[in-house]
């Protein structure tokens, strides 16, 4: 089944933030911190009010009883965390914070005015990289020091099963920050109703009911005054799923001065202050037999957290635990050390933590083999759990606090299909021709296991309208996974109603009190499990209600095709929408059917004990040429496994997604600072995105093992894409390299880093 969203996206009709056009709307400009780190000495604002247009400029003097945002997942292993003030009254710890706004007749007026502003800093020293980060006698990024929160999880006696295994493969890794780089940029409308103290908001968010909380908390608004609105999100991969300093101060502009107001972020600003991830520093021991077999695993890293910890230390947390990945590790330890640099803060990208965690894993397996001169898919068979193994305790504990079990899965079958689909086995002898032509050409696989469908709850309501229309309301926003059609397919499906007649609302907090949020693949499993179970109730309520109307017992009554009819009576029956009618319609005097609440209208939140584990493996087989660094990518497979799928399409396109996105992690993309801590990649000139000839026809298969977790059987799908792609392709470059002696031990693996260490092993060689 097609997205039934893509008849409005490609035909123009999608419905942005930018799109909304409230009469009488002011815009938003915001002047962003050019310093790194630095003590704020004034902010002068009397030259820019008076510029045309402008209305109102805020301070941080004016917001300061706003206070900081919020931590939003805690830890006990944080320490002090520190999250932004909402406008930073002394300090500033990135270059790009948001340290004032103008809000103007008209954008380009705001943005004029940030010229009239006059903001004096006295620049700090900035801590700019992870090794300055854990100098001793460096700069502080905040007054409590630069560790954010230091962990450690042990399984088994990691020390003395290193200290008697037969090898010992050393190496360190440095993996480089990317970004979400979502097609459309942040933005917030928002206008406040005097009359019914009320706010309404449109937003990009990717967790529309958090947005609603912490709004009507920090406005002092109760939860129903403040209702937000999402539309068409272009793209979200993460980032948008905090609460920035705009979001706060839209509204309350919107509240102060009576009148809509709109911020929509440049790419400029988007580069410059929307979260990252990636970067992190390992270093790796792995402990085998001469045969081959995982016996230990040491793995201490450093975490880059940039300057805040919005969402806690839930990227390292997860790296932590995603490092064994499918393999039999019975020794294991992991310690990481979370800092605090002064850059934009880091919360999750798709992935989140585990294309690092795969990318650890797959090159030290590749290193082992290499050592032990075994073949390199037979290592990764020799150590996969098996079938038989599940439910499988790795033994550590998930960052849902409770035990990392995986649930399902068939990682042999998934290893097996890959490589007979990539043609694994005949790879030797087209390498060695392509030697002979002085083509350089390399393959390497990886395979990964992936939390998802991440708990509590993801609510949905069903409700069908007295006209027998079907609405859906899910509490989570869509960025582009077609939550339109996938949640449509599953109510249709339990109501047994055509498609046409089902309306998905996602992201819309006037539909459904509670809700969580677009991330951790957790839709497909949370809302997707609430959504068969509202539509059951609802159908049974639409029995019940039909079975009296019609005096005729319940077991004897159908719903088909949106009819409901009596077993073995033809002529007897109602339409849904009849049913629904009088599910709705209050007949004073006349009961409805067993206590029944009113309407055809039910609501499930249901919860999940833990979460569900998709998994895959892909290969890929490039070409390298060793005199320029490019990297052209000439096959890629991938594997994947998530259960089983709703919509075969959709997931299709998910795993496209994530592999160009890993593919963007493995050759091209990389937020650089330079040593003061300013952005050096501040455009899409330097920071570059895969485009259509970056990635190649990608083929995807797949696996099917039902997670036994929920009634679907499915897991999540919409990050795994990008978890294994980057250390796929690291391993094809590596193995493409290997005569030359490169090695490959970092992310991105850009033209410009590949050919330093092309020259750099070529002088060792000589
Ligand atoms: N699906 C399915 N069968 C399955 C699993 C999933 O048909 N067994 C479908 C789902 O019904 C849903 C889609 O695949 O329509 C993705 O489902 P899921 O894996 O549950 O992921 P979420 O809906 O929770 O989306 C979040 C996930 C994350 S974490 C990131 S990051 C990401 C991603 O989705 N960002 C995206 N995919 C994205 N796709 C687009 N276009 N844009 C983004 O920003």
């Amino acid at each position: 089944m097609r997205r039934r969203e893509d008849a409005r996206l490609v035909t123009g009709r999608g419905r942005y933030v930018a799109d909304v056009a409230l009469s009488g709307m002011l815009h938003v400009a915001v002047h962003r911190s050019p310093h790194a780190h630095a003590r704020l000495v004034t902010v002068d604002a009397d030259t820019a009010r008076r510029r045309p247009g402008v209305v109102r400029v805020l301070v941080p003097s004016d917001v300061a009883a706003l206070g900081r945002l919020p931590l939003l997942v805690p830890h006990a292993s944080l320490t002090a965390p520190v999250c932004p003030e909402v406008l930073p009254r002394e300090v500033v710890s990135y270059a790009g914070q948001a340290v004032a706004v103008i809000v103007a007749e008209g954008a380009a007026q705001a943005e004029d005015a940030l010229e009239a502003l006059h903001v004096e800093y006295e620049p700090l020293p900035a801590v700019a990289t992870l090794d300055e980060a854990l100098r001793p006698d460096g700069p502080r990024v905040h007054p409590g020091g630069n560790v954010a929160a230091s962990f450690t999880q042990r399984v088994g006696d990691p020390a003395g099963a290193l200290a008697g295994a037969e090898v010992i493969v050393r190496e360190r890794f440095r993996l480089h920050r990317g970004a979400g780089m979502a097609l459309e940029t942040r933005a917030i409308a928002a206008r406040w109703d005097a009359d019914l103290g009320q706010l309404t908001l449109w937003s990009t968010t990717q967790a529309p009911q958090i947005l609603r909380r912490l709004v009507a908390r920090y406005l002092g608004l109760a939860e129903h005054a403040v209702r937000v609105v999402t539309r068409d999100i272009g793209g979200g991969f993460g980032p948008k799923a905090i609460v920035y300093p705009e979001d706060i101060l839209v509204p309350f502009l919107a509240r102060a001065l009576d009148r809509p107001v709109r911020f929509v972020e440049s790419r400029r600003e988007h580069l410059l202050a929307v979260t990252q991830e990636r970067d992190q520093w390992h270093e790796v021991e792995l402990g085998l037999t001469r045969g081959g077999e995982i016996v230990a695993l040491r793995d201490a890293f450093v975490h880059d957290c940039g300057a805040f910890v919005s969402w806690g230390i839930i990227v390292p947390l997860i790296t932590s635990v995603s490092v064994p990945g499918p393999y039999r590790v019975p020794n294991y330890e992991v310690t990481f050390t979370a800092v605090y640099t002064n850059r934009v803060p880091v919360t999750p990208v798709r992935g989140a933590g585990r294309p690092q965690a795969v990318f650890v894993m797959e090159r030290m397996l590749d290193l082992a083999a290499q050592r032990l001169g075994l073949d390199r898919v037979a290592i990764r068979a020799r150590n996969l759990i098996q079938p038989g193994d599940f439910p499988y305790d790795v033994g550590l504990v998930s960052r849902d606090g409770g035990p990392r079990r995986y649930d399902s899965g068939n990682y042999p079958e998934c290893l097996r299909r890959l490589v007979e689909a990539a043609g694994w086995d005949g790879f030797a002898a087209e390498q060695k021709r392509a030697r002979a032509e002085g083509r350089w050409l390399g393959a390497g696989l990886a395979l990964f296991v992936e939390d998802t469908g991440l708990g509590p709850y993801e609510g949905v309501r069903v409700r069908v309208d007295p006209d027998g229309q079907v609405f859906v309301f899910s509490g989570a926003s869509s960025q582009g996974q077609s939550h339109e059609t996938t949640l449509a397919q599953i109510v249709a499906d339990g109501l047994s109603v055509p498609l046409e007649r089902v309306t998905v609302v996602p992201g819309d907090t006037a539909g459904i009190p509670y809700g969580v949020g677009t991330f951790a693949s957790r839709v497909a499993v949370l809302a997707g499990t609430s959504a068969a179970r509202a539509a059951a109730e609802v159908r049974r309520k639409a029995l019940a209600v039909a079975a009296s109307h019609l005096e005729a017992a319940p077991e004897d009554v159908v719903l088909e095709d949106g009819r409901l009819g009596v077993r073995g009576a033809p002529g007897r029956g109602l339409t849904l929408a009849e049913v629904a009618t009088l599910a709705s319609t209050p007949r004073p005097g006349y009961a409805l059917p067993s206590g029944m609440g009113p309407g055809l209208d039910a609501t499930a939140y249901v919860p999940v004990p833990q979460s569900t584990y998709s998994s895959g493996a892909h290969a890929a087989v490039v070409e390298v040429d060793p005199e320029t660094g490019a990297v052209r990518i000439l096959r890629y497979v991938a594997v994947d496994d998530c259960g089983t799928l709703i919509n075969p399409t959709i997931v299709e396109g998910q795993v496209h997604g994530g592999i160009a996105h890993g593919i963007g992690n493995a050759l091209l993309e990389e937020i650089v600072y330079d040593a003061a801590g300013q952005l050096a990649t501040g455009t899409l000139m330097e920071y570059a995105l895969p485009r259509a000839a970056d990635v190649p026809r990608l083929v995807v298969q797949h696996v099917v093992t039902p997670s036994p977790l929920n009634p679907l059987g499915v897991k999540g799908a919409g990050e795994g894409g990008t978890l294994p792609a980057p250390a796929a392709v690291a391993n094809a470059v590596a193995d493409a390299l290997r005569p030359l002696g490169v090695e490959v031990t970092e992310m991105p693996l850009t033209r410009e880093r590949l050919w330093r260490r092309v020259q750099a092993a070529s002088v060792r060689i000589r």
